[in-house]
Protein backbone atom coordinates (compact mmCIF):
# COMPACT_ATOMS: atom_id res chain seq x y z
CA UNK A 1 0.00 0.00 0.00
CA UNK A 2 0.91 3.21 -0.62
CA UNK A 3 2.34 5.72 2.01
CA UNK A 4 2.86 9.39 2.39
CA UNK A 5 5.80 10.44 4.12
CA UNK A 6 6.84 13.31 6.18
CA UNK A 7 10.03 13.77 8.42
CA UNK A 8 11.99 16.57 9.25
CA UNK A 9 15.46 17.21 10.37
CA UNK A 10 16.53 20.74 12.37
CA UNK A 11 19.50 22.58 10.91
CA UNK A 12 20.90 23.13 14.01
CA UNK A 13 24.65 21.56 12.99
CA UNK A 14 26.93 18.39 13.29
CA UNK A 15 24.38 16.28 12.08
CA UNK A 16 25.85 12.91 13.28
CA UNK A 17 25.71 9.04 12.55
CA UNK A 18 22.51 8.90 15.27
CA UNK A 19 20.80 11.60 12.66
CA UNK A 20 21.01 9.36 9.67
CA UNK A 21 20.58 5.97 11.23
CA UNK A 22 17.80 6.33 13.96
CA UNK A 23 15.99 8.54 10.70
CA UNK A 24 17.55 9.61 7.49
CA UNK A 25 18.95 6.27 6.31
CA UNK A 26 15.45 4.87 6.55
CA UNK A 27 14.13 7.93 4.26
CA UNK A 28 16.31 7.28 1.40
CA UNK A 29 14.71 3.45 2.16
CA UNK A 30 11.08 4.73 1.76
CA UNK A 31 11.78 6.71 -1.34
CA UNK A 32 13.27 3.36 -2.64
CA UNK A 33 9.52 2.14 -2.70
CA UNK A 34 7.93 3.57 -5.76
CA UNK A 35 3.80 3.84 -4.88
CA UNK A 36 5.50 6.13 -1.85
CA UNK A 37 4.71 10.21 -1.46
CA UNK A 38 7.80 11.60 0.10
CA UNK A 39 8.37 14.83 2.14
CA UNK A 40 11.41 15.90 3.92
CA UNK A 41 11.62 19.23 5.38
CA UNK A 42 14.72 21.32 7.10
CA UNK A 43 12.89 22.35 10.18
CA UNK A 44 14.47 25.38 10.45
CA UNK A 45 10.99 27.16 12.28
CA UNK A 46 11.72 23.93 14.98
CA UNK A 47 15.56 25.22 14.97
CA UNK A 48 14.98 29.03 16.46
CA UNK A 49 13.12 27.53 19.57
CA UNK A 50 16.76 27.74 20.67
CA UNK A 51 18.93 30.90 20.17
CA UNK A 52 20.98 30.98 16.59
CA UNK A 53 23.30 32.84 14.99
CA UNK A 54 21.77 33.77 11.82
CA UNK A 55 25.01 33.49 9.19
CA UNK A 56 25.53 30.04 10.84
CA UNK A 57 21.81 29.20 10.89
CA UNK A 58 21.58 30.02 7.21
CA UNK A 59 25.17 27.65 6.57
CA UNK A 60 23.57 25.06 8.53
CA UNK A 61 19.79 25.40 6.17
CA UNK A 62 22.36 24.15 3.23
CA UNK A 63 24.76 21.99 5.42
CA UNK A 64 21.48 19.70 6.55
CA UNK A 65 19.91 19.96 2.47
CA UNK A 66 23.74 18.78 1.54
CA UNK A 67 23.11 15.74 3.96
CA UNK A 68 19.92 15.10 2.39
CA UNK A 69 21.03 14.74 -1.13
CA UNK A 70 24.22 13.25 -0.41
CA UNK A 71 23.02 10.17 1.83
CA UNK A 72 20.42 9.58 -1.31
CA UNK A 73 17.70 11.71 -1.15
CA UNK A 74 16.43 12.81 -4.70
CA UNK A 75 14.94 16.40 -5.26
CA UNK A 76 12.57 14.26 -8.60
CA UNK A 77 11.33 11.43 -6.32
CA UNK A 78 11.05 13.77 -3.27
CA UNK A 79 10.13 16.69 -2.44
CA UNK A 80 12.97 18.54 -0.66
CA UNK A 81 12.38 22.01 0.96
CA UNK A 82 12.90 24.34 4.31
CA UNK A 83 9.97 24.63 6.83
CA UNK A 84 10.14 28.41 6.65
CA UNK A 85 9.17 28.96 3.00
CA UNK A 86 6.18 27.62 3.70
CA UNK A 87 4.22 29.99 5.76
CA UNK A 88 1.25 27.30 6.16
CA UNK A 89 3.26 24.91 8.82
CA UNK A 90 3.00 28.11 11.19
CA UNK A 91 -0.64 28.94 10.48
CA UNK A 92 -1.44 25.22 10.70
CA UNK A 93 0.47 25.90 13.95
CA UNK A 94 -1.00 28.38 15.83
CA UNK A 95 -4.74 26.65 15.10
CA UNK A 96 -3.66 23.44 16.49
CA UNK A 97 -2.28 24.99 19.33
CA UNK A 98 -6.20 25.93 20.20
CA UNK A 99 -6.94 22.16 19.98
CA UNK A 100 -3.98 20.34 22.05
CA UNK A 101 -4.36 20.93 26.10
CA UNK A 102 -1.59 22.06 28.46
CA UNK A 103 -1.65 19.26 30.48
CA UNK A 104 -0.29 16.92 27.00
CA UNK A 105 2.22 19.47 26.42
CA UNK A 106 3.40 19.48 30.15
CA UNK A 107 4.20 15.34 29.72
CA UNK A 108 6.66 15.98 26.88
CA UNK A 109 9.94 14.33 28.20
CA UNK A 110 12.05 16.60 25.21
CA UNK A 111 11.14 20.22 26.84
CA UNK A 112 12.06 18.91 30.43
CA UNK A 113 15.39 17.61 29.08
CA UNK A 114 16.27 20.53 26.64
CA UNK A 115 14.81 23.30 29.42
CA UNK A 116 16.59 21.11 32.11
CA UNK A 117 16.95 22.62 35.12
CA UNK A 118 15.91 26.34 34.20
CA UNK A 119 12.88 25.93 32.25
CA UNK A 120 11.46 29.39 33.34
CA UNK A 121 14.55 31.07 31.30
CA UNK A 122 13.75 28.67 27.92
CA UNK A 123 11.68 29.99 25.00
CA UNK A 124 7.98 29.64 24.97
CA UNK A 125 8.85 28.26 21.04
CA UNK A 126 10.75 25.33 22.88
CA UNK A 127 7.62 24.31 24.86
CA UNK A 128 5.13 24.68 21.80
CA UNK A 129 7.27 22.56 19.08
CA UNK A 130 5.26 19.79 19.34
CA UNK A 131 2.73 21.56 18.21
CA UNK A 132 4.55 22.84 15.29
CA UNK A 133 5.66 19.49 14.50
CA UNK A 134 1.95 18.32 14.60
CA UNK A 135 0.97 21.00 11.60
CA UNK A 136 4.27 20.15 9.88
CA UNK A 137 2.62 16.53 9.42
CA UNK A 138 -0.76 16.82 9.47
CA UNK A 139 -0.53 19.20 6.77
CA UNK A 140 0.71 16.79 3.99
CA UNK A 141 -1.92 14.04 5.57
CA UNK A 142 1.01 12.31 6.50
CA UNK A 143 0.57 8.51 7.01
CA UNK A 144 3.56 7.58 8.19
CA UNK A 145 6.20 9.58 10.07
CA UNK A 146 10.25 8.15 10.02
CA UNK A 147 11.45 9.31 13.29
CA UNK A 148 14.47 8.22 16.37
CA UNK A 149 12.49 6.24 19.18
CA UNK A 150 13.30 10.07 20.98
CA UNK A 151 10.39 11.84 18.80
CA UNK A 152 7.72 9.27 19.19
CA UNK A 153 6.34 10.77 22.66
CA UNK A 154 5.94 13.90 19.87
CA UNK A 155 4.34 11.45 17.55
CA UNK A 156 1.58 10.63 19.91
CA UNK A 157 0.97 13.94 20.79
CA UNK A 158 0.63 14.28 16.85
CA UNK A 159 -2.67 11.60 16.53
CA UNK A 160 -3.94 13.14 20.11
CA UNK A 161 -4.40 16.65 18.51
CA UNK A 162 -5.78 15.03 15.05
CA UNK A 163 -8.39 13.00 17.23
CA UNK A 164 -9.34 15.62 19.32
CA UNK A 165 -9.65 17.82 15.87
CA UNK A 166 -11.85 15.63 14.16
CA UNK A 167 -13.86 14.93 17.40
CA UNK A 168 -14.60 18.77 18.17
CA UNK A 169 -15.45 19.69 14.57
CA UNK A 170 -17.55 16.50 13.62
CA UNK A 171 -15.16 15.75 10.83
CA UNK A 172 -14.41 11.71 11.08
CA UNK A 173 -10.60 11.31 9.51
CA UNK A 174 -10.19 14.50 8.53
CA UNK A 175 -6.91 15.06 10.29
CA UNK A 176 -5.02 12.04 9.57
CA UNK A 177 -3.36 10.37 12.78
CA UNK A 178 0.03 9.48 11.85
CA UNK A 179 1.89 6.05 12.74
CA UNK A 180 5.61 6.58 13.56
CA UNK A 181 8.43 4.29 11.64
CA UNK A 182 10.65 3.78 14.09
CA UNK A 183 13.70 1.16 12.89
CA UNK A 184 12.83 -1.99 15.03
CA UNK A 185 16.87 -2.62 16.04
CA UNK A 186 19.02 0.22 16.75
CA UNK A 187 16.49 2.97 17.17
CA UNK A 188 18.84 5.39 19.44
CA UNK A 189 22.22 5.44 19.15
CA UNK A 190 23.95 6.44 21.89
CA UNK A 191 26.91 8.80 22.89
CA UNK A 192 30.73 7.42 21.79
CA UNK A 193 31.63 8.54 25.71
CA UNK A 194 28.68 7.37 27.27
CA UNK A 195 26.45 4.83 26.26
CA UNK A 196 23.38 5.43 28.58
CA UNK A 197 23.48 9.53 26.76
CA UNK A 198 22.00 9.82 22.94
CA UNK A 199 24.03 10.69 20.69
CA UNK A 200 23.41 14.26 20.07
CA UNK A 201 24.21 17.54 18.11
CA UNK A 202 24.70 19.62 21.22
CA UNK A 203 27.22 17.38 23.06
CA UNK A 204 30.35 19.96 23.72
CA UNK A 205 32.19 17.30 22.76
CA UNK A 206 32.77 16.29 19.08
CA UNK A 207 34.24 12.71 20.40
CA UNK A 208 30.94 11.72 21.34
CA UNK A 209 29.97 11.67 18.01
CA UNK A 210 30.44 11.06 14.32
CA UNK A 211 29.58 13.76 12.33
CA UNK A 212 28.63 13.09 9.21
CA UNK A 213 31.12 15.56 7.77
CA UNK A 214 33.90 13.78 9.78
CA UNK A 215 37.34 12.83 7.14
CA UNK A 216 38.32 9.12 8.25
CA UNK A 217 40.81 10.03 10.26
CA UNK A 218 38.26 11.79 12.47
CA UNK A 219 36.21 8.55 11.76
CA UNK A 220 38.82 6.28 12.75
CA UNK A 221 40.17 8.12 15.72
CA UNK A 222 36.89 8.54 17.41
CA UNK A 223 36.60 4.88 17.31
CA UNK A 224 39.04 4.41 18.94
CA UNK A 225 38.74 6.22 21.58
CA UNK A 226 35.30 5.32 22.28
CA UNK A 227 34.40 4.10 25.53
CA UNK A 228 34.14 0.47 25.87
CA UNK A 229 34.51 -1.81 28.85
CA UNK A 230 37.45 -3.82 30.37
CA UNK A 231 35.01 -7.63 29.65
CA UNK A 232 35.60 -9.67 26.81
CA UNK A 233 34.08 -9.67 23.51
CA UNK A 234 30.25 -11.29 24.37
CA UNK A 235 29.25 -14.50 22.98
CA UNK A 236 25.51 -13.95 24.09
CA UNK A 237 22.80 -11.11 23.81
CA UNK A 238 21.89 -10.75 26.98
CA UNK A 239 26.11 -10.23 28.49
CA UNK A 240 26.08 -7.24 25.82
CA UNK A 241 22.75 -5.81 26.92
CA UNK A 242 24.18 -5.65 30.50
CA UNK A 243 27.53 -3.56 28.70
CA UNK A 244 26.02 -0.36 27.43
CA UNK A 245 28.76 1.31 25.52
CA UNK A 246 29.39 -2.11 23.98
CA UNK A 247 25.78 -2.56 23.23
CA UNK A 248 25.78 1.24 21.41
CA UNK A 249 28.82 -0.03 19.29
CA UNK A 250 27.65 -3.54 18.27
CA UNK A 251 24.33 -1.63 17.33
CA UNK A 252 26.12 0.59 14.95
CA UNK A 253 28.19 -2.01 13.50
CA UNK A 254 24.99 -3.91 12.86
CA UNK A 255 22.83 -1.29 11.50
CA UNK A 256 25.82 -0.04 9.05
CA UNK A 257 26.29 -3.45 7.83
CA UNK A 258 22.35 -4.16 7.51
CA UNK A 259 22.65 -6.83 10.12
CA UNK A 260 21.06 -8.53 12.55
CA UNK A 261 23.11 -8.34 16.11
CA UNK A 262 23.17 -11.85 16.60
CA UNK A 263 25.38 -12.42 13.41
CA UNK A 264 27.91 -9.58 14.63
CA UNK A 265 28.16 -11.50 18.13
CA UNK A 266 28.77 -14.56 16.55
CA UNK A 267 31.08 -12.28 13.87
CA UNK A 268 33.19 -11.25 17.13
CA UNK A 269 33.17 -13.73 19.93
CA UNK A 270 36.57 -14.73 21.44
CA UNK A 271 38.40 -11.86 19.25
CA UNK A 272 39.88 -8.59 20.53
CA UNK A 273 38.27 -4.94 21.09
CA UNK A 274 41.13 -4.09 18.51
CA UNK A 275 39.46 -6.71 15.83
CA UNK A 276 36.08 -5.44 16.86
CA UNK A 277 37.02 -1.51 16.48
CA UNK A 278 39.06 -2.12 13.77
CA UNK A 279 36.43 -3.57 11.64
CA UNK A 280 33.20 -0.91 12.57
CA UNK A 281 36.10 1.38 11.66
CA UNK A 282 36.31 0.32 8.06
CA UNK A 283 32.80 -0.12 7.93
CA UNK A 284 31.88 3.25 9.13
CA UNK A 285 34.54 4.82 6.56
CA UNK A 286 33.05 2.47 3.73
CA UNK A 287 29.69 3.84 4.53
CA UNK A 288 29.90 7.05 5.86
CA UNK A 289 33.09 8.38 4.22
CA UNK A 290 31.45 8.91 1.13
CA UNK A 291 28.67 10.87 2.19
CA UNK A 292 30.97 13.32 3.83
CA UNK A 293 33.06 14.16 0.56
CA UNK A 294 29.96 14.68 -1.66
CA UNK A 295 27.92 16.89 1.61
CA UNK A 296 31.36 19.38 0.82
CA UNK A 297 31.33 18.98 -2.83
CA UNK A 298 27.06 19.84 -2.74
CA UNK A 299 28.22 22.77 -0.43
CA UNK A 300 30.43 23.93 -2.95
CA UNK A 301 27.47 24.94 -4.87
CA UNK A 302 24.75 27.11 -2.66
CA UNK A 303 23.31 27.76 -6.09
CA UNK A 304 22.11 24.52 -6.60
CA UNK A 305 21.04 23.90 -3.13
CA UNK A 306 18.93 27.01 -2.96
CA UNK A 307 17.21 26.23 -6.33
CA UNK A 308 16.15 22.66 -5.33
CA UNK A 309 14.83 24.54 -1.80
CA UNK A 310 12.74 26.94 -3.74
CA UNK A 311 11.49 24.35 -5.98
CA UNK A 312 10.45 21.91 -3.38
CA UNK A 313 8.96 24.66 -1.31
CA UNK A 314 6.43 25.59 -4.47
CA UNK A 315 5.16 22.23 -4.46
CA UNK A 316 5.03 22.10 -0.36
CA UNK A 317 2.72 25.36 -0.38
CA UNK A 318 0.65 24.16 -2.64
CA UNK A 319 -0.45 20.67 -0.59
CA UNK A 320 0.16 22.45 2.38
CA UNK A 321 -1.88 25.76 1.80
CA UNK A 322 -4.88 23.76 0.73
CA UNK A 323 -5.03 21.78 3.86
CA UNK A 324 -4.57 24.90 6.28
CA UNK A 325 -7.80 26.36 3.81
CA UNK A 326 -9.63 23.08 4.36
CA UNK A 327 -8.76 23.63 8.49
CA UNK A 328 -10.24 26.91 8.31
CA UNK A 329 -13.42 26.22 6.74
CA UNK A 330 -14.17 23.72 9.24
CA UNK A 331 -13.37 26.10 12.03
CA UNK A 332 -15.93 28.46 10.88
CA UNK A 333 -13.15 30.77 9.14
N1 LIG B 1 21.03 9.57 18.80
C1 LIG B 1 20.05 9.35 17.95
N2 LIG B 1 19.71 8.10 17.60
C2 LIG B 1 18.72 7.86 16.72
N3 LIG B 1 18.01 8.84 16.10
C3 LIG B 1 18.32 10.12 16.42
N4 LIG B 1 17.83 11.30 16.00
C4 LIG B 1 18.49 12.31 16.62
N5 LIG B 1 19.42 11.81 17.45
C5 LIG B 1 19.34 10.45 17.34
C6 LIG B 1 16.75 11.43 15.03
O1 LIG B 1 17.20 12.29 14.00
C7 LIG B 1 16.07 13.00 13.47
C8 LIG B 1 16.41 14.44 13.35
O2 LIG B 1 16.68 14.97 14.61
P1 LIG B 1 16.49 16.53 14.86
O3 LIG B 1 17.22 17.27 13.84
O4 LIG B 1 15.07 16.83 15.00
O5 LIG B 1 17.21 16.83 16.15
P2 LIG B 1 17.32 16.21 17.52
O6 LIG B 1 16.52 14.99 17.79
O7 LIG B 1 17.08 17.31 18.45
O8 LIG B 1 18.84 15.83 17.36
P3 LIG B 1 19.89 15.88 18.45
O9 LIG B 1 21.18 15.47 17.87
O10 LIG B 1 19.43 15.11 19.61
O11 LIG B 1 19.99 17.41 18.80
P4 LIG B 1 20.10 18.06 20.20
O12 LIG B 1 21.52 17.99 20.54
O13 LIG B 1 19.62 19.45 19.96
O14 LIG B 1 19.23 17.27 21.13
C9 LIG B 1 14.90 12.73 14.40
O15 LIG B 1 14.03 11.80 13.79
C10 LIG B 1 15.53 12.14 15.61
O16 LIG B 1 14.67 11.21 16.24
Amino acid sequence: MSKKIFSGVQPTGNLHLGNYLGAIKNFVNLQKEKENICIYCVVDLHAITIKQDPEILKKNIRETTAVFLASGLDPKKSIIFNQSMVSSHAEGAWILGCVARMGWLNRMTQFKEKAGKDKEKASVGLYIYPILMASDILLYDATHVPVGEDQKQHLELTRDIAQKFNSDFNAPNFLIEPEPLIQQNFSRIMSLKDGKKKMSKSDPSDQSRINLTDNKDQIVNKIKKAKTDSGILPDNDSDLQKRPELNNLYGIFSSIQDQNLDLTIDEFKGKNFSDFKNSLSDALVEKIYPISLEINKLLKDERYIDEILLSGASKAEKIASKKVNDIKKKIGF
